[in-house]
């Protein structure tokens, strides 16, 4: 299998979004900070269109929760989506878990990789991760919403910390047309978001479905099976206690072997 990964390219990934239909800006960097925050940065621009900001490589992506994405050069994707919600909000649940199925359908389309979706925001592969989303909102006279994805696509080696956990697509897929058919899923599911169209497929590309899980909530680690996801993207988990819906992306769920 090829290593060799492709340049990123602000005209091929215009034009896979031409190919595909879409409409919306782009800009490439070889290197920032984090395309999420070089979103945050431009949310108060004049954009026409929604924006797509995508870097070779990160020297601080983020994750959740103040964690970091390690974002090595020119061997991953790493793209921000930034959009104009159509009415205010949708819970970042809903959005992440319409994320996860636009990058899932993306990936299934361009590879022979079966991808599986971690509740809420991780994409998995053979049983590591190699996907993560991060929501964010930018709240006061112009809202805007910023879906942040990590792809891990040719990397080999990863720190100490996460070499257990993380994994590559280890294909060299043609990271501008990738780009493009996420930002053409994402404008879809995005433009269905209030009739949940996305749910049953996430509920099939749940690896998390039926199986036992620890989560923390409130700074305290309980235990449960998870039976269902509810229409907004909540994990429904069945604890000793009664049934409990994970509804914030603010809590750490492991599955349990
Ligand atoms: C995430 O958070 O996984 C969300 C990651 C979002 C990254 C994208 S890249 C483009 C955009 N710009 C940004 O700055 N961010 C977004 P979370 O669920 O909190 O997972 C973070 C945890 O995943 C870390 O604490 C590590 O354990 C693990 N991790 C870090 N880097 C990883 C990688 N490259 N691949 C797999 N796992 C990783």
């Amino acid at each position: 299998m090829s290593k060799q990964i492709q340049k990123l390219s602000e005209k091929l990934i215009l034009d896979g979004l031409k190919s595909n239909g879409v409409e919306c800006g782009v800009q490439v960097f070889s290197e920032i900070d984090s395309t999420n925050l070089e979103a945050k940065r431009q949310a108060t621009a004049v954009h026409n269109t929604p924006m797509l900001f995508v870097a070779d490589s990160q020297t601080a992506g983020r994750g959740r929760m103040g964690r970091q994405f390690y974002s090595p050069d020119s061997t991953g994707l790493y793209m921000s989506y930034m959009y104009t919600p159509d009415c205010g909000f949708s819970d970042s649940v809903t959005v992440t878990a319409a994320a996860a199925v636009a990058v899932a359908r993306a990936i299934k389309r361009l590879t022979d990789l079966e991808p599986e979706i971690k509740w809420v925001n991780d994409i998995y592969i053979g049983g590591k991760k190699v996907c993560g989303i991060l929501t964010e909102a930018v709240t006061g006279k112009d809202v805007k919403i910023i879906i942040g994805i990590g792809i891990n696509i040719t990397t080999q080696s990863f720190p100490k910390e996460i070499e257990g956990i993380a994994d590559s697509l280890k294909i060299s897929v043609d990271r501008n047309y990738l780009a493009a058919c996420i930002v053409k899923e994402l404008q879809m599911l995005i433009s269905e978001l209030s009739e949940r169209t996305f749910i049953e497929e996430y509920r099939r590309l749940s690896c998390v479905l039926g199986r036992d899980v620890t989560f923390i909530k409130n700074g305290e680690e309980r235990y449960g099976k998870a039976v269902d996801i509810d229409r907004d993207g909540g994990l429904v988990v069945q604890t000793a206690d009664g049934s409990i819906t994970l509804n914030t992306g603010e809590i750490s769920l492991k599955v349990r072997k």
